[in-house]
């Protein structure tokens, strides 16, 4: 018996005949047909205010409008403000300081110098804390800060929680500290100190005032003192007042600062 060979087109033209078959059933009964894509409604016209698929118009001033262009999430979130990097902006206390919120005051008493011990006055110590780039810190600060800070105490006090004597060899004391808190201990103005008034001085001819007599100055008298304080356990207490002339214990306060430099003792 002869067998016949089918020729190679005759075999695709048939494979192709199935394919286009099989796509016919399948597009009759619904089986695989590709739902559509929604086709875009595009706007036909530009437009100064942004709108889906539409084309925007530029301004009068060139520029798209600010209210089209969206805020990255860099913009949002800023990496630097300025050549300013967050951890610069921030705000901290100097080293060997407690933080207060807004301000910041020295964990202890300033050191003072073994040459300037016995100087520390008032005017030493307004004058250090200014050095320093703060401030000396006044009675209701102190007190106000006694439950957070160790504050200069008697010798019954926690030496925990305060400053106390706690070394006998040089013999033990209650301890107190300055304020910048000041307070006159006589009346008259006088009592706050005098200027004096220097030789030369003249009156005002015009209105026939005489010269004054030359007086020496008073800038530091006893009158005035400085209000000491102490821990007192925490809740604060008054120490007395002492001239400003006398030297006593004191710490300095700080504002909260950019960068935070450490403070210098
Ligand atoms: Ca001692
Ligand atoms: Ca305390």
């Amino acid at each position: 018996m002869r067998t016949r060979q089918v020729s190679t087109p005759t075999i695709l033209a048939a494979a192709a005949l199935v394919v286009s078959m099989l796509a016919l059933l399948f597009s009759m009964s619904g089986v695989g047909a590709a739902k559509p894509a929604a086709k875009p409604k595009y706007p036909q016209t530009a437009s100064t205010s942004p709108q889906k698929y539409g084309i925007l118009r530029l301004g009068k001033n060139k520029k798209f409008p600010a209210k089209a262009i969206p805020t990255v999430a860099k913009a949002r979130t800023a990496v630097r403000l300025g050549d300013m990097t967050p951890a610069e902006l921030a705000t901290a206390c100097p080293a060997n300081t407690i933080d207060l919120g807004s301000w910041c005051i020295q964990s202890s008493v300033q050191p003072v110098e073994t040459e300037d011990v016995g100087k520390n006055d008032y005017f030493y110590a307004s004058q250090k804390c200014v050095d320093l780039g703060g401030w000396l810190p006044s009675a209701e600060e102190l007190i106000g800060a006694a439950a957070q800070i160790k504050l200069s105490s008697t010798l019954d006090d926690n030496s925990t929680s305060a400053s106390t004597d706690i070394l006998p060899e040089d013999g033990l004391g209650d301890r107190r500290e300055m304020s910048g808190t000041l307070i006159t201990t006589t009346a008259g103005s006088s009592a706050a100190g005098s200027e004096g008034s220097t030789a030369g001085a003249t009156g005002d001819p015009g209105s026939g005032e005489s010269a004054p007599v030359p007086l020496p100055a008073d800038p530091a008298p006893d009158s005035l003192q400085y209000v000491t304080v102490f821990d007192n356990h925490d809740h604060g207490g008054f120490a007395g007042g002492k001239p400003v002339s006398s030297a006593e214990r004191f710490r300095c306060a700080f504002a909260r600062l950019q960068g935070a430099p450490p403070a210098e003792d």
